[in-house]
Protein backbone atom coordinates (compact mmCIF):
# COMPACT_ATOMS: atom_id res chain seq x y z
CA UNK A 1 0.00 0.00 0.00
CA UNK A 2 1.09 3.66 -0.91
CA UNK A 3 -0.20 5.66 2.00
CA UNK A 4 1.20 8.59 0.91
CA UNK A 5 -1.56 8.37 -1.92
CA UNK A 6 -3.82 6.96 -0.06
CA UNK A 7 -3.92 9.73 1.95
CA UNK A 8 -3.62 12.11 -0.55
CA UNK A 9 -6.15 10.49 -2.92
CA UNK A 10 -8.80 10.68 0.45
CA UNK A 11 -8.08 14.46 1.18
CA UNK A 12 -9.63 15.02 -2.57
CA UNK A 13 -12.84 13.93 -1.18
CA UNK A 14 -13.37 15.22 2.53
CA UNK A 15 -11.15 16.10 5.26
CA UNK A 16 -9.76 12.90 7.31
CA UNK A 17 -9.53 11.88 10.68
CA UNK A 18 -6.77 10.16 12.11
CA UNK A 19 -6.99 7.64 15.07
CA UNK A 20 -3.78 7.93 17.69
CA UNK A 21 -3.50 4.42 19.66
CA UNK A 22 -0.91 4.59 22.71
CA UNK A 23 0.58 1.22 23.51
CA UNK A 24 1.70 1.90 26.78
CA UNK A 25 -1.93 2.64 27.65
CA UNK A 26 -3.64 -0.63 27.28
CA UNK A 27 -3.75 -4.10 26.35
CA UNK A 28 -2.93 -4.99 22.40
CA UNK A 29 -6.50 -6.46 23.04
CA UNK A 30 -7.90 -3.05 23.36
CA UNK A 31 -5.83 -1.33 21.23
CA UNK A 32 -7.16 -3.74 17.99
CA UNK A 33 -10.72 -3.19 20.03
CA UNK A 34 -10.67 0.47 19.52
CA UNK A 35 -8.95 0.07 15.97
CA UNK A 36 -11.63 -1.81 14.81
CA UNK A 37 -14.10 0.94 16.30
CA UNK A 38 -12.33 3.59 14.61
CA UNK A 39 -12.73 2.07 11.12
CA UNK A 40 -16.18 1.39 12.11
CA UNK A 41 -17.03 5.05 12.42
CA UNK A 42 -14.47 6.12 9.36
CA UNK A 43 -11.68 7.44 11.03
CA UNK A 44 -8.69 7.59 8.06
CA UNK A 45 -5.60 5.57 9.70
CA UNK A 46 -4.43 4.27 12.91
CA UNK A 47 -1.37 6.06 14.27
CA UNK A 48 0.39 3.91 17.06
CA UNK A 49 2.87 6.02 19.54
CA UNK A 50 3.20 7.72 22.44
CA UNK A 51 5.19 9.76 24.73
CA UNK A 52 6.81 6.92 26.83
CA UNK A 53 8.29 3.97 24.29
CA UNK A 54 6.52 0.51 25.15
CA UNK A 55 8.73 -2.35 24.66
CA UNK A 56 9.73 -3.25 21.42
CA UNK A 57 8.12 -6.86 21.28
CA UNK A 58 4.87 -4.44 22.90
CA UNK A 59 4.66 -2.49 20.03
CA UNK A 60 5.06 -5.28 17.80
CA UNK A 61 2.04 -7.06 19.35
CA UNK A 62 -0.21 -4.04 19.63
CA UNK A 63 0.63 -3.42 15.63
CA UNK A 64 -0.15 -6.93 14.84
CA UNK A 65 -3.96 -7.39 16.90
CA UNK A 66 -4.28 -4.10 15.38
CA UNK A 67 -3.89 -4.91 12.01
CA UNK A 68 -5.79 -8.16 12.44
CA UNK A 69 -9.03 -6.28 13.39
CA UNK A 70 -8.93 -3.06 10.20
CA UNK A 71 -7.49 -2.91 6.51
CA UNK A 72 -7.01 0.93 7.32
CA UNK A 73 -3.59 2.05 7.47
CA UNK A 74 -1.16 1.63 10.46
CA UNK A 75 0.97 4.68 10.59
CA UNK A 76 4.17 5.03 13.90
CA UNK A 77 4.29 8.30 15.15
CA UNK A 78 7.30 7.66 17.46
CA UNK A 79 8.99 9.58 19.96
CA UNK A 80 12.36 7.75 19.56
CA UNK A 81 13.98 5.55 17.37
CA UNK A 82 12.29 2.89 19.47
CA UNK A 83 9.12 3.22 18.08
CA UNK A 84 9.71 1.30 15.08
CA UNK A 85 7.88 -1.61 14.49
CA UNK A 86 8.32 -3.47 11.22
CA UNK A 87 4.63 -4.27 11.28
CA UNK A 88 3.49 -0.77 10.87
CA UNK A 89 2.43 0.37 7.09
CA UNK A 90 4.70 3.42 7.28
CA UNK A 91 6.03 5.96 9.55
CA UNK A 92 5.50 9.37 10.36
CA UNK A 93 9.43 10.17 10.02
CA UNK A 94 9.19 13.12 11.87
CA UNK A 95 11.25 16.18 13.15
CA UNK A 96 10.88 18.39 16.39
CA UNK A 97 11.95 21.68 15.23
CA UNK A 98 10.66 23.51 18.38
CA UNK A 99 13.12 20.87 20.82
CA UNK A 100 15.82 22.58 22.17
CA UNK A 101 18.00 19.17 21.88
CA UNK A 102 19.02 18.37 18.57
CA UNK A 103 18.35 14.60 19.77
CA UNK A 104 14.95 15.35 18.62
CA UNK A 105 15.50 17.38 15.26
CA UNK A 106 17.65 15.03 13.49
CA UNK A 107 19.36 12.31 16.73
CA UNK A 108 16.54 9.82 17.20
CA UNK A 109 16.07 9.80 13.53
CA UNK A 110 20.02 9.25 12.38
CA UNK A 111 19.34 5.79 14.67
CA UNK A 112 15.83 4.97 13.27
CA UNK A 113 16.50 5.73 9.74
CA UNK A 114 18.47 2.41 9.30
CA UNK A 115 15.51 0.48 10.85
CA UNK A 116 12.86 2.73 8.51
CA UNK A 117 15.07 0.92 5.38
CA UNK A 118 15.35 -2.48 6.66
CA UNK A 119 11.65 -2.78 7.60
CA UNK A 120 10.84 -1.58 4.14
CA UNK A 121 8.32 1.13 6.00
CA UNK A 122 7.33 3.92 3.95
CA UNK A 123 8.64 7.49 5.70
CA UNK A 124 6.21 10.33 5.33
CA UNK A 125 8.06 12.63 6.20
CA UNK A 126 6.76 15.75 8.68
CA UNK A 127 7.55 18.87 10.88
CA UNK A 128 6.00 18.11 14.21
CA UNK A 129 5.81 21.35 16.51
CA UNK A 130 4.57 21.63 20.33
CA UNK A 131 2.08 24.62 20.82
CA UNK A 132 1.47 26.26 24.06
CA UNK A 133 -1.86 24.38 25.25
CA UNK A 134 -2.05 25.69 28.81
CA UNK A 135 -0.57 22.71 30.33
CA UNK A 136 3.01 21.25 30.31
CA UNK A 137 2.10 17.92 28.30
CA UNK A 138 3.90 14.53 27.87
CA UNK A 139 5.16 15.54 24.78
CA UNK A 140 6.89 18.77 25.49
CA UNK A 141 8.06 17.51 28.94
CA UNK A 142 9.71 14.63 27.30
CA UNK A 143 11.29 16.25 24.33
CA UNK A 144 13.16 19.49 25.89
CA UNK A 145 10.69 21.69 24.19
CA UNK A 146 10.04 25.52 23.99
CA UNK A 147 6.08 25.66 22.83
CA UNK A 148 4.93 27.62 19.66
CA UNK A 149 3.28 30.72 21.70
CA UNK A 150 -0.62 30.66 21.19
CA UNK A 151 -0.17 34.26 20.38
CA UNK A 152 2.83 34.42 17.40
CA UNK A 153 1.90 32.28 14.83
CA UNK A 154 4.69 33.48 12.84
CA UNK A 155 6.65 30.78 14.58
CA UNK A 156 4.61 28.21 13.18
CA UNK A 157 4.58 29.72 9.85
CA UNK A 158 8.27 29.83 9.29
CA UNK A 159 8.84 26.22 10.56
CA UNK A 160 6.41 24.91 8.62
CA UNK A 161 7.75 27.09 5.61
CA UNK A 162 11.04 25.80 6.57
CA UNK A 163 9.68 22.11 6.55
CA UNK A 164 8.16 22.69 3.19
CA UNK A 165 11.39 23.93 1.53
CA UNK A 166 12.93 20.60 3.26
CA UNK A 167 10.99 18.38 1.16
CA UNK A 168 8.74 17.16 4.07
CA UNK A 169 4.82 16.41 3.14
CA UNK A 170 2.81 17.20 6.69
CA UNK A 171 3.19 19.54 8.90
CA UNK A 172 1.74 19.03 12.82
CA UNK A 173 0.67 21.69 14.88
CA UNK A 174 0.33 19.74 18.38
CA UNK A 175 -1.25 21.21 21.14
CA UNK A 176 -0.09 17.63 23.56
CA UNK A 177 -2.24 14.59 24.37
CA UNK A 178 -4.83 15.94 26.98
CA UNK A 179 -4.54 19.28 26.59
CA UNK A 180 -6.38 21.99 28.11
CA UNK A 181 -6.27 24.47 25.00
CA UNK A 182 -6.69 22.91 21.31
CA UNK A 183 -3.96 24.63 18.52
CA UNK A 184 -5.84 28.38 17.70
CA UNK A 185 -7.51 28.57 14.45
CA UNK A 186 -5.85 32.02 13.83
CA UNK A 187 -2.32 29.68 13.69
CA UNK A 188 -3.66 27.06 11.80
CA UNK A 189 -5.26 29.35 9.21
CA UNK A 190 -1.54 30.96 8.70
CA UNK A 191 0.47 27.99 8.28
CA UNK A 192 -2.36 26.33 5.58
CA UNK A 193 -2.29 29.78 3.95
CA UNK A 194 1.38 29.87 3.55
CA UNK A 195 1.70 25.66 3.10
CA UNK A 196 -0.13 25.16 0.33
CA UNK A 197 -0.50 21.52 -0.91
CA UNK A 198 1.78 20.69 2.25
CA UNK A 199 -1.21 18.59 4.49
CA UNK A 200 -1.47 20.21 8.18
CA UNK A 201 -2.59 17.97 11.11
CA UNK A 202 -3.92 19.49 14.03
CA UNK A 203 -4.45 17.83 17.30
CA UNK A 204 -4.15 17.61 20.83
CA UNK A 205 -7.50 18.23 23.33
CA UNK A 206 -9.92 17.78 20.52
CA UNK A 207 -13.06 16.52 22.88
CA UNK A 208 -16.13 16.97 20.56
CA UNK A 209 -17.46 17.78 17.07
CA UNK A 210 -17.76 21.43 17.00
CA UNK A 211 -14.04 22.02 18.32
CA UNK A 212 -12.78 19.39 15.14
CA UNK A 213 -15.20 21.25 12.67
CA UNK A 214 -13.38 24.90 14.00
CA UNK A 215 -9.93 23.34 13.02
CA UNK A 216 -10.90 22.40 9.39
CA UNK A 217 -12.69 25.45 8.52
CA UNK A 218 -9.40 27.15 9.95
CA UNK A 219 -7.47 24.67 7.33
CA UNK A 220 -6.54 21.33 8.85
CA UNK A 221 -6.40 18.63 6.41
CA UNK A 222 -6.63 15.60 9.35
CA UNK A 223 -7.39 16.07 12.87
CA UNK A 224 -5.92 13.57 15.26
CA UNK A 225 -7.78 12.25 18.49
CA UNK A 226 -6.53 10.01 21.05
CA UNK A 227 -7.75 10.22 24.54
CA UNK A 228 -11.70 10.61 23.24
CA UNK A 229 -10.55 7.09 21.30
CA UNK A 230 -9.84 5.77 24.38
CA UNK A 231 -12.52 7.58 27.26
CA UNK A 232 -16.18 8.21 24.98
CA UNK A 233 -17.19 5.75 21.96
CA UNK A 234 -20.14 8.26 21.39
CA UNK A 235 -18.32 11.20 21.34
CA UNK A 236 -15.49 9.45 19.42
CA UNK A 237 -17.85 8.20 16.26
CA UNK A 238 -19.39 12.29 16.39
CA UNK A 239 -16.12 13.87 16.11
CA UNK A 240 -15.16 11.44 13.43
CA UNK A 241 -18.45 11.86 11.16
CA UNK A 242 -18.18 15.44 11.58
CA UNK A 243 -14.73 15.68 10.58
CA UNK A 244 -15.53 13.85 7.59
CA UNK A 245 -19.15 15.86 6.49
CA UNK A 246 -17.39 19.64 7.04
CA UNK A 247 -17.77 20.58 2.92
C1 LIG B 1 -1.52 13.74 20.71
O1 LIG B 1 -2.66 15.13 19.21
C2 LIG B 1 -2.68 13.88 19.78
O2 LIG B 1 -0.36 13.52 19.97
C3 LIG B 1 -3.98 13.50 20.41
O3 LIG B 1 -4.34 14.29 21.52
O4 LIG B 1 -5.18 12.62 23.18
O5 LIG B 1 -5.82 15.03 23.36
O6 LIG B 1 -6.76 13.61 21.54
P1 LIG B 1 -5.60 13.87 22.43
Amino acid sequence: MDVYEYITNRRKSCPLHFTLIDPDKQTPERAAEMAAKAKEYGSDAIMVGGSHAATIEFLDQCIQKIKEKTDIPVILFPSSHAGVSKYADAIFFMSLFNSRSPQYIVGEQMKGAVLVRDFGLEPLPMVYLIVESGTMTAAAYSSDVQPIPRNKPEFAVGYSLEAKYFGMKFTYLEAGSGAQETVPGEMIAAVKKTVGDMLVIVGGGIRDPGTAIEKIKAGADIIVTGTIAEDDNDKFADIIRAVKNVK
